[in-house]
């Protein structure tokens, strides 16, 4: 009987290593991305995994089409001129496949000129431009640079259900949906799974999907979401994943800058400097804002977006800083979980961290007695029996605990400088849209 060991296929150079190679003939494999004819070569530009490579074709060489499959056999040639250093002198071309059509949409030059709807309609080739691909490459960086963070934390990676019998978060928008005759969910947050995961392994996180039914047809709003999750127990004060969230993110933009150097240079993207972020409470930036621009405040439970930007203004003009947690929202506009602040009832010690004008995490303390969720459930008229599993790790014991939940879209569109979420979703899901 056959078996495989996992070794893994020797398929000779890879395209990572050709500068260790230079003079030597190599073959290599990738997607004819672009061909410029001149007189008497062409330059061709191969995309690989996350370079694209420039190729010279002498006139003799017939050249496939573009976004043809290929694996080409080449010479490595010392080029002070290209950016690499070196290019690829092409002798031979073996074609694995060819398009049947060419893209209705010009995808290898500097930047897909189109409109957001034809760039998401055709995102599986638009995604192919090296710009567009660039962006995701770093919203991985983001990752890796948040889990190697958390692992040197001793966080525990878990996966939680997706599909739940009750709402974490409240509200209208959850989608409902029905399994096997039973009403159920799609989970707005990994809440109540995370929570219970503090009792198992102290500190936990999580990097997944969560739906929200919003009907907002906004630049900030999708219907699903990748969602930076992570809780943690034996907290003195919620100010310590305020300082655990501070570490993750400066951890982060130093791991990019060392791994990522290619894509944020394509991208041209300028990185938070961060240092210290500033923080006040949710009363104070509401004056702060209301007084330096002479704005009366209409709404004294919850920012505006337009508040946002101003709070970010101002805070940047005060210390430079592009980041600003804001504390100590009010009560009735927390969930049901959040802890309420000693001493002050009418506000909870919880958070959100707003990066450059817009929210990109909530976090908090959560209530970790029985007595006192069951209390509160009942001040909110919850029907507490619905969430009898989620409260037996409260009646079980758990110790103080909190976390935060950071939307990566988010994250990565204010990095990258774009207004619309959707740019730094791969595939949106919004109310408009299922596929591709
Ligand atoms: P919250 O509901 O505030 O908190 O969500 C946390 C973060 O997720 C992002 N976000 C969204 N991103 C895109 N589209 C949306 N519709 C959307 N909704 C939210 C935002 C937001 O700051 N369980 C708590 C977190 C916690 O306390 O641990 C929660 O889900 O960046």
């Amino acid at each position: 009987m056959k078996a495989l060991s996992g070794n893994i296929m020797n398929r000779g150079i890879e395209i990572e290593e050709l500068e260790s190679h230079v003079g030597e003939m190599v073959k290599v494999h990738g997607s004819i991305y672009k061909v410029r004819k001149m007189k008497g070569f062409s330059f061709v530009l191969l995309r690989t995994k996350r370079e694209v490579m420039q190729c010279i074709a002498e006139e003799v060489l017939e050249l496939p089409a573009e976004e043809s499959t290929v694996i080409l056999t080449a010479k490595v040639v010392e080029e002070p001129r290209s950016k690499k250093g070196y290019e690829l002198h092409i002798q031979g071309i073996e074609v694995l496949s060819e398009p049947s059509e060419a893209s209705p949409i010009v995808i290898n030059q500097k930047l897909v000129d189109t409109s957001i709807e034809n760039m998401l309609d055709y995102r599986m080739v638009t995604l192919r431009n090296q710009k567009q691909r660039a962006i995701f490459k770093l919203q991985e960086g983001i990752c890796q640079g948040f889990r190697s963070f958390l692992q040197s934390q001793n966080f525990t990676e878990i996966h939680t259900p997706k599909l739940v019998q009750t709402g974490a978060e409240g509200g209208a928008n959850i989608f409902a949906l029905n399994y096997f005759g039973q009403q159920a969910y799609l989970a707005q947050s990994p809440q109540f799974y995370k929570q219970m995961m503090v009792g198992v392994f102290e500190r936990v996180y999580e990097i997944g999907p969560v739906f929200r039914a919003e009907k907002h047809d906004t630049s900030r709003h999708l219907n699903e979401y990748t969602s930076v999750d992570f809780e943690m127990g034996f907290i003195r004060s919620f100010e310590e994943i305020m300082e655990m969230e501070t570490g993750m993110l400066k951890y982060t933009m130093n791991y990019l800058k060392e791994y990522y150097g290619e894509e944020l240079a394509l991208l041209n993207v300028k990185l938070p400097v961060i240092e210290e972020i500033p923080v006040i409470t949710f009363y104070e930036a509401k004056e702060l804002v209301s007084k330096e621009y002479n704005r009366p405040i209409t709404d004294m439970e919850d920012f505006e977006p337009e508040e946002e930007k101003l709070l970010y203004e101002c805070i940047y003009k005060k210390t430079g800083s592009e980041f600003v947690f804001v504390t100590h929202y009010p009560s009735s506009k927390r969930p049901f979980y959040a802890m309420e602040t000693p001493g002050n009832a009418e506000v909870t010690d919880s958070f959100d961290l707003l990066f450059r004008g817009l929210e990109i995490t909530t976090g908090g303390q959560r209530i970790h007695s029985y007595e006192e969720q069951v209390e509160k459930m009942h001040r909110r008229e919850m029907t507490v029996e619905l969430f009898e599993s989620y409260l037996m790790m409260h009646k079980y014991g758990m110790p103080p605990h909190g976390g935060m939940g950071l939307g990566l879209e988010r994250f990565t569109a204010k990095l990258l400088g774009y207004e619309n979420v959707r740019y730094a979703t791969l595939f949106p899901r919004d109310i408009h849209r299922l596929t591709p």
